[in-house]
Parts: C-alpha cells; sequence; structure tokens
C-alpha cells in the first residue's frame, strides 16, 4: 500500500492535516490506535484562538463551530477579593476566542475525512516507522504503508519522536510542582466569560461548553488522585476559590467527566528528521493555563501543508527543509506565554512571602495597565500568524 502522507495519529494534528491535505490533492492515511469512540469522546481543549477558527472556516470544516461555539470578546482574572475583566475588544480589536470543546473539532475532522473519502484507520496496533532517512515506510498490525513522508502527529506518548535516533533532539522541558484536577459538569455556567482565580489557597478556572455544560479546573498537587477527591470536596474547593467577590454564587451540577493533568512545558528540536515531521503534542507541550496546545497543533499543520504542498508541486525542499524553524518561533512564543501564565497565577508551596508579594504587583500592573493588559490579550486570543513573534 501506498500513500503519499503517512500520518501517525487521529488527533486535532493529524486529522487536520488530512483534512488540508485533501484539499491541495495530497494523499494521505492516518494511522490511530484508540477507536473512533475513544477519540471523540476524549475531553481535552475548550478555547480556540481566532488564528484557528479561521482555519477551520475557511478549511471547509468549521460550520458546526460557528454555530455552536461560543464566541468570546473577554476574559477574567479574579484575586484578592475583586475581578478584573480583560476586554479584548478594546485591546486587539476584532480579535476573540471561541469556546468550542476539542472533542467537537475533532468530531468535525473526522466527519469530514469520512465524508470525503479519506482513509482514516482507527484501532491500529503495533505502529513502527522505518527508513526515515531513505524511503520511508510505517508497518502496523501485520501491514505495510510506503509513503513520500510521515507526519507524526500522534501526541506526547507516541512513537514517532522516539523513533528519531538518540542525540539528534534537544528536549527542553519545565516539570510545574502541581497538576490541574479539571471537571466537566452539567451545569449551566455560573459566568459568561472564562474566571482565573488565582487565591491563596490554589488556582481555580472557571470555563465552560455550551449554556448548560461547565468546565472547571483546580490546582491540585503534582500526585493528587482522584480517589481523594469526591464531588463534595471538587464542589468545595472550587466554591472557596471562586466565591470571592462579592454576589458571585457557584450554581454545581452532575460531574461527567474528571481527569487530573500533569503541568509540564516540552520541546523537542528539531521538530524533524530525514522525511518524518513532527506536529503538536509530538513534538511540544505547554501547561493549559495559556489554552495554547491545541492552537499551537494548528498553527504546526498550517506551516507543514504549505511546505507539502511545496514538495509534491514541484519538488521543492526548501520550506520542508525550513519547517521547524518556522514553527519553532509560535511555539517558543507559546512556552514563554503559558508559563508566565502558570506563575502568574498558580500558587508555588516553596514561594516565599516577598515571591507572593510580587506575583501580586504583577497581577495589579496587568489589571492596571493598557499596555501590560495588551500583552496578555494579544497571545491569549493568539498572534497573527504571519506575525513572526
Ligand atoms: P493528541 O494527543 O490530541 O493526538 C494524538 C493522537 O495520536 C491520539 O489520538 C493518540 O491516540 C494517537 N496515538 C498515540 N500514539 C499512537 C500510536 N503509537 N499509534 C497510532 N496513534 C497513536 N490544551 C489546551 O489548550 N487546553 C486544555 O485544557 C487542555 N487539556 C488537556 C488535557 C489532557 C488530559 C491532555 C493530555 C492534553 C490537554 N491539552 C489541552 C492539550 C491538548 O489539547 C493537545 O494540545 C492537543 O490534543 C494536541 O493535539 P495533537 O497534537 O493532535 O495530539
Ligand atoms: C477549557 O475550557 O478546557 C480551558 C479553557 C482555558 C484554559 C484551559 C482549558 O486556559
Amino acid at each position: 500500500m501506498r500513500t503519499q502522507v503517512g500520518i501517525i495519529g487521529a488527533g486535532p494534528a493529524g486529522l487536520l492535516l488530512s483534512h488540508l491535505l485533501h484539499l491541495r490533492g495530497i494523499s494521505s492515511v492516518v494511522l490511530e490506535r484508540r477507536s473512533r469512540e475513544y477519540v471523540e469522546r476524549r475531553v481535552r481543549a475548550g478555547v480556540l484562538e481566532q488564528g484557528t477558527v479561521d482555519t477551520l472556516a475557511q478549511a471547509g470544516v468549521g460550520g458546526r463551530m460557528l454555530r455552536e461555539g461560543l464566541p468570546h470578546h473577554g476574559i477574567e482574572l479574579r484575586y484578592g477579593g475583586a475581578a478584573h475583566r480583560i476586554p479584548f475588544e478594546r485591546l486587539v480589536p476584532g480579535r476573540a476566542i471561541t469556546v468550542y470543546g476539542q472533542q467537537e473539532v475533532v468530531k468535525d475532522l473526522i466527519a469530514a475525512r469520512l465524508a470525503a473519502g479519506g482513509d482514516v484507520r482507527f484501532e491500529v496496533e503495533d505502529v513502527r516507522l522505518h527508513a526515515l532517512e531513505s524511503e520511508p515506510y510505517v508497518t502496523f498490525g501485520g501491514q505495510r504503508l510506503d509513503c513520500d513522508v510521515i507526519a507524526g502527529c500522534d501526541g506526547f506518548h507516541g512513537v514517532s519522536r522516539p523513533a528519531i535516533p538518540d542525540g539528534v533532539l534537544s528536549v527542553f522541558e519545565r516539570e510545574y510542582p502541581f497538576a490541574w484536577l479539571g471537571i466537566l459538569a452539567w451545569v449551566a455556567p455560573s459566568s459568561e466569560e472564562l474566571i482565573y482565580a488565582r487565591t491563596e489557597r490554589g488556582f481555580a478556572l472557571h470555563s465552560m461548553r455550551s449554556p448548560t455544560v461547565s468546565r472547571f479546573y483546580l490546582q491540585v498537587p503534582a500526585d493528587a488522585r482522584l480517589a481523594d477527591w469526591p464531588d463534595e470536596r471538587i464542589w468545595a474547593e472550587l466554591r472557596a476559590r471562586l466565591e470571592t467577590v462579592p454576589g458571585f454564587a457557584l450554581a454545581t451540577g452532575e460531574i461527567t467527566e474528571r481527569g487530573i493533568t500533569p503541568m509540564r512545558g516540552f520541546v523537542a528540536e528539531p521538530m524533524q528528521y530525514g522525511r518524518l515531521y513532527l506536529a503538536g503534542d509530538a513534538a511540544h507541550i505547554v501547561p493549559p493555563t495559556g489554552a495554547k496546545g491545541l492552537n499551537l497543533a494548528v498553527a504546526d499543520v498550517r506551516v507543514l501543508t504549505e511546505a507539502l504542498a511545496a514538495y509534491f508541486a514541484d519538488g521543492s525542499t526548501t520550506l520542508l527543509d525550513g519547517y521547524s524553524r518556522a514553527c519553532l518561533k509560535r511555539v517558543w512564543r507559546a512556552q514563554h506565554f503559558s508559563w508566565w501564565m502558570t506563575t502568574l497565577l498558580h500558587t508555588f508551596e516553596q514561594d516565599d512571602p516577598y515571591a507572593r508579594r510580587l506575583q501580586l504587583s504583577y497581577l495589579d500592573y496587568v489589571t492596571s495597565s493598557e499596555a501590560a493588559a495588551t500583552t496578555l490579550a494579544e497571545n491569549y486570543v493568539g498572534l497573527p500568524f504571519d506575525a513572526g513573534r
């Protein structure tokens, strides 16, 4: 069996790449180890940058997102007993975010690929990459897929990055001394916009998925276990960290999904080796505080699509050779912003009183200075793709 691009992983990166290549007349096969039901049910990211919304809409897979997604024109920072709105409409006119669950993006992309006759294979076993420096091919479940190029879109725990020989990659990482406990609850949001709350008890985030479904996160110790967090304790802690301003009451409801996500920053450089190109979480991970993970995957795929289109059009490898360099500028900008949001809003046990005063002073500055608030706003809604920053 042969295709032009072998894609490992049917997450946002792999599925969007397959779709964008299809629009350019380039063939691909997507190999996914999980079932379709599993990947369509997996609850993860919820915030789409302006550029991601534009990319999906322009690619013809944004219809349901534009109908059901929730455009947001600001977020709230809540600390010291007060609420501080960051107004995107004033700071970055014309740019906003859309709240639309990652699993919905995945469903839309799978539906589009299958409707177009795309080759997306689920529950594939034992994927292995071969001959990355010459005539690459992928083996899986006793089969072989010959391809011109392999796209490693298989996330942080995939097989693509480990297929790169030792000594080639430089890895940069930072583990944070805490995790996020995330829940999905059948309850109307108690706020129209996202609330990022910094308290001495720890960070909390109030997000949402629809007018009837809310999404919450709590900063918990890095070794926290779900078994130690019954519903009553989750709601009590969310109330303690969010009901800190006059007149705000948190509505509760049935918790339908829960999980603990470690907090880490990670970048593997370069994002390519031979005929293998890494995109999305296969190459980098950010702490979710800045809502960048999914959006970075989209940005990588945009760059890779252009490079592959040029290559298959006339054999030019200039863009492919510069793929990693073109992605890493945005990757590191997102790493820094995610680190900045995380250190600004979370409590660090090792912090002394001096460090906590610095944190509060920075929050006062961000919520009182137009320039500082614009820095947060332009990074949060997503820098333009051609920004070069
Ligand atoms: P993904 O991990 O989404 O997809 C990789 C795919 O490859 C998966 O379907 C996997 O099953 C498949 N795969 C893996 N190994 C394979 C193999 N050997 N063979 C075949 N297939 C294989 N980001 C945010 O912005 N906000 C959030 O709130 C947020 N929450 C998150 C919570 C969790 C628990 C996790 C893990 C991540 C979260 N993220 C969040 C980040 C997340 O959204 C990623 O950035 C996003 O999924 C990146 O998409 P992909 O690069 O496609 O990787
Ligand atoms: C989410 O809704 O899942 C979400 C929103 C904002 C973040 C992280 C996650 O920063």
